[in-house]
Formats: structure tokens, sequence, C-alpha cells
């Protein structure tokens, strides 16, 4: 099977399967798109990364119920901040919205605080693998490697916020590892709108230096017929 996509047809090799093949849903939670959170305080409009998460819904939806590997990811730092690097907490800092401090959804960045939290629209089922880092990619400091290895997981559909930031340094680090991977548009986002159209660039140069990029529709248009 495969999906109709910029710029080659999604997977490579042709071999789309449940088996092989993970969605993967990075950082949908209240800190990246939800008032009060990390994203917010910023300053950033969050219209642009709360755009993807009705396309997301809805790819989950089909992918779920065709019992593809779901895997979520949440970015954020232990309450004591000791996985939290002082130039990331000094740069948060610098513009307002300082890792680790108080805001009004919590502590901003810090697991088990309300803005950490996946929003409910996309959370995660019991049994579905939820990844926690403290970095920008979703290798780095996890056990997603190992994870996907074990599960025999070949392709990595990827979704989510930001499309410059976590999802690109996800995509890229993938890439690296030999995944085969495929970024939906309409269910990505960054906080910037040029920085997201670049992104999506940046992936199809080269004949698809990152992998490929098609949408929700394409997606699920492909996983039907091939039912
Ligand atoms: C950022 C992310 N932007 N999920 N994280 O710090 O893209």
């Amino acid at each position: 099977m495969f999906v109709k996509a910029d710029p080659y047809p999604y997977p490579f090799n042709g071999d789309l399967r449940p088996e092989n093949t993970a969605l993967i849903i990075i950082d949908m939670q209240t800190d990246f798109c939800g008032k009060g959170g990390y994203v917010d305080k910023m300053g950033y409009d969050l219209s642009l990364t709360r755009a993807p998460i009705e396309p997301i819904r809805q790819v989950m939806n089909v992918m779920r119920s065709l019992n593809f590997h779901i895997i979520h990811t949440r970015e954020g730092h232990r309450p004591d901040l000791s996985d939290l690097p002082e130039n990331k907490r000094w740069r948060s800092q610098q513009i307002g919205a300082g890792i680790g401090d108080l805001g009004p959804c919590g502590r901003i960045l810090v697991r088990g605080e309300p803005g950490w939290e996946i929003i409910p629209e996309l959370a995660p089922l019991p049994g579905e693998v939820i990844i926690d880092k403290p970095g920008k990619g979703s290798f780095y400091a996890t056990d997603l490697d190992l994870i996907l290895n074990r599960k025999g997981i070949q392709n990595l559909i990827l979704t989510g916020i930001t499309t410059d930031v976590c999802v690109h340094t996800t995509m890229r680090d993938a890439n690296d590892r030999g995944y085969e991977c495929l970024l939906l548009s309409d269910c990505t986002g960054a906080t910037d709108y040029g920085n997201y159209l670049a992104a999506l660039n940046m992936i199809k140069m080269q004949g698809g230096v990152f992998g490929s990029v098609s949408d929700s529709i394409e997606l699920i248009t492909a996983l039907k017929s091939g039912l």
C-alpha cells in the first residue's frame, strides 16, 4: 500500500501495515496548545498550534480502528528540575515563561502538572505507549528506539507540535536511524507560520531528505482503500 505524498509515494517500499507502522502524536499538551500554558505565556497565537487537533483526532481514530500502533509523547521535566539544562531554563525565563515556574496551568512543563497533560481531545487510551521526554527529540534520553525495535516498527507517521522544533527534531533523528517517515501537513503546526511552511519544505528537498509529506485525507483514503 502507498499513500499519495510529496515528493514520493509513502512508504518507499509500499510495505505499510498495522504491524510495522506507528502513528506518533508529539506533545499535544496544554502547555503547547492550551490557554495559560507555556506557548500562550510566550505570547504566540494559539490558533496555529490548535489547528492540528481535529485532523489528528480523525487520523488517530481511523488508525486505532485498524489496530495500528499509537504512540504519544510529552515534553516535560522532573519536579526537582534535575533534568532541565540551565540554558533551557534561562532562555525560557528571558521570554516570560520560565520552565518550572508557576503559571495559570501549574508549573510550566513539569511532569504531573495540569499544563503538562495531553489535551482531553487526544487523550491516550490505556495500553498506548507514552514517551516522556526532557528534550525536543523523542529519542533523546527515552526508550522510544527500544520500543520501536521490540515491536518491529519500521514506518513512522508523524503528527503534533511544533513542526519546526519537536516534530522536526524527532523526524530528523528517526530518519538517521533508518525509520521511514511521513509527516501529515494538516496534523502539525508551529508557533510561526513561516517556520511551519519552511519545515515542510526542508523535508521535501533532495528527494525527501527526511521522508515524505502528505495530509490526513490522503492517509485516511489510502488506509480505507487498503482494507
Ligand atoms: C518546544 C515542542 N517548542 N514540542 N517544544 O519547545 O516543539
